[in-house]
């Protein structure tokens, strides 16, 4: 569709940028942290681990300053369960709760909008130990954490998401490492695990409305559209698949309640299904989301299977790889898009596409919690950082979500990837993606001096306009 006119962002819009807390705090075991799975994971050779990280946990402050400088109206981190409860259950530590109590604050003072995410990747290291997700006590261990950020932080923060990329850690297990001297959970077990972190949302969802008067609360999935290969119906058919598969499978269980009964056949045809006790349907019809939360950054290209060991990709351990898998589907390469340097694909219309779907299937408010570039920035001499190509990357997404919003989408706000420079999943800190640069190699912590970008300057002015000088 080609509009005479496109719709203004609307006033309200939240004009903000994303970080976690494994990625961006550091101080890993610092003030009575315990050591969350990401802490106990092998890092692939030659990347940065998360132990220090951005060091945000002791520039906090100064960080918050320059996101206010940048004007940021909303900054979406994720809370480490580690710092609230070294345990995973039971005493509360309140040095934990006094940095984020500070954080928030310190966010709240320069009229920036905190938006938390509850879990982002990082299980304490002692559930896991106990059976990790697949434990189902693990259902009440994190209903327990809820309980405490709402009881503490309700007053404060209004926007919650619940666990982050869910469909990650049960597809792409691998992107997010196992702790040392374990393997990768089977199929299996993952959707087990699937199963009770879905309980828990649900449970957390209702908890959220009973406790916090003013709450909204969502889950933030990675959420992608995709195209079909060719037009033979046999690639629709993949393509369908991979879609209910990837994404409505979870989605469908966070925002209605029920299992996607395409992505339910398969996993009962695969023996994957998991055990669905008495209540569990109950539990997660009384669930209820007031937004949905994505995170995009890449489309798939989807074709029939061959039906042979050939249908696998063989690099399976990156959350942004499309996977195959026998039978079902395979990721094919798509002509016209781009890539990153990692081999993502770039495709700003693909977020058009999905925004449109999701609110169509779904009819709630979105909030764009994670979308950039990861790129192996330069700091130049005189601190300049020209990183054109992040410019060019989100403002043409930004016209993308402009034409979904006249489209007739409801979205509520825009959280780029990243605020400022962290530690990548499991790339290191070569890959960068934020607005602020951070002095540091991949092993040399240098001063972690902080170092405005070109793309600060540049979405600050898009913020600062209202989204109308892109
Ligand atoms: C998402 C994760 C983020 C972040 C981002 C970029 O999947 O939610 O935590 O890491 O991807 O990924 P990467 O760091 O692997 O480039």
């Amino acid at each position: 569709m080609i509009y005479t006119n496109t719709k203004d962002f609307p006033k309200s819009f939240l004009w903000g940028a994303s970080t976690s807390a494994y990625q961006v705090e550091g101080a890993w075991n610092e003030d009575g942290k315990s050591p969350s799975i990401i802490d106990m994971c092998n890092h692939p050779e030659g990347t940065a681990d998360f132990k220090i990280a951005s060091d945000h946990y002791h520039r906090y402050k100064e960080d918050v300053k320059l996101f206010a400088e940048m004007g940021l109206k909303a900054y979406r981190f994720s809370i480490a369960w580690t710092r609230i409860i070294p345990y995973g259950v039971g005493e509360i530590n309140e040095k934990g709760i006094n940095f984020y109590n500070d954080l928030i604050d310190e966010l709240i003072k320069n009229n920036i909008e905190p938006i938390v995410t509850m879990y982002h990747f990082d299980l304490p290291y002692v559930l896991e130990q106990k059976g990790g997700w697949g434990n189902r006590d693990t259902i009440n261990a994190f209903l327990g954490y809820a309980k405490v950020l709402f009881e503490r932080f309700g007053s404060k923060v209004k926007y919650w998401l619940t666990i982050n990329e869910q469909n990650t850690m049960i597809l792409h297990p691998g992107a997010i490492g196992t702790p040392k001297g374990s393997t990768l959970p089977s199929k299996k077990e993952l959707y087990k695990q699937n199963h009770h972190m879905l309980l828990a949302q649900a449970l957390t969802m209702k908890l959220c409305h009973e406790m916090c008067a003013n709450g909204k609360i969502g889950p933030a999935l990675n959420t992608t559209a995709m195209y079909q290969d060719t037009s033979n119906p046999d690639d629709a058919i993949a393509a369908h698949n991979w879609e209910s598969i990837r994404c409505w499978n979870f989605l469908d269980v966070a925002v209605k309640g029920v299992y996607n009964p395409l992505a339910w056949s398969y996993l009962v045809d695969r023996k994957l299904a998991p055990t669905i006790q008495d209540g569990d349907m109950e539990i997660l019809k009384n669930g209820k989301p007031d937004f949905v939360a994505i995170n995009y950054y890449s489309t798939a290209t989807i074709a029939a299977s061959k039906n042979d060991a050939s249908d696998v990709s063989a690099r399976a351990g990156d959350q942004q790889i499309m996977l195959g898998e026998q039978g079902v589907y395979r990721a094919t390469e798509n002509p016209y898009v781009g890539k990153t340097k990692y081999g993502w694909v770039v495709d700003p219309v693909g977020l058009r596409m999905t925004l449109r779907k999701v609110y169509e299937r779904y009819n709630l408010p979105i909030l764009i919690t994670e979308n950039g570039i990861g790129a192996p920035d330069v700091l130049e001499e005189d601190d300049i950082v020209n990183d054109d190509y992040r410019i060019e990357y989100i403002k043409k997404h930004l016209e993308q979500l402009q034409l979904a919003i006249t489209d007739g989408v409801d979205v509520m706000g825009y959280c780029p990837w990243s605020a400022i420079d962290v530690v990548s999943t499991h790339q290191g800190y070569g890959k960068r993606y934020g607005f602020i640069y951070v002095d540091r190699d991949e092993f040399d912590l240098k001063d972690l001096r902080r170092i405005k970008k070109k793309s600060f300057y540049w979405y600050k002015n898009v913020i600062v306009t209202n989204g109308s000088d892109l």
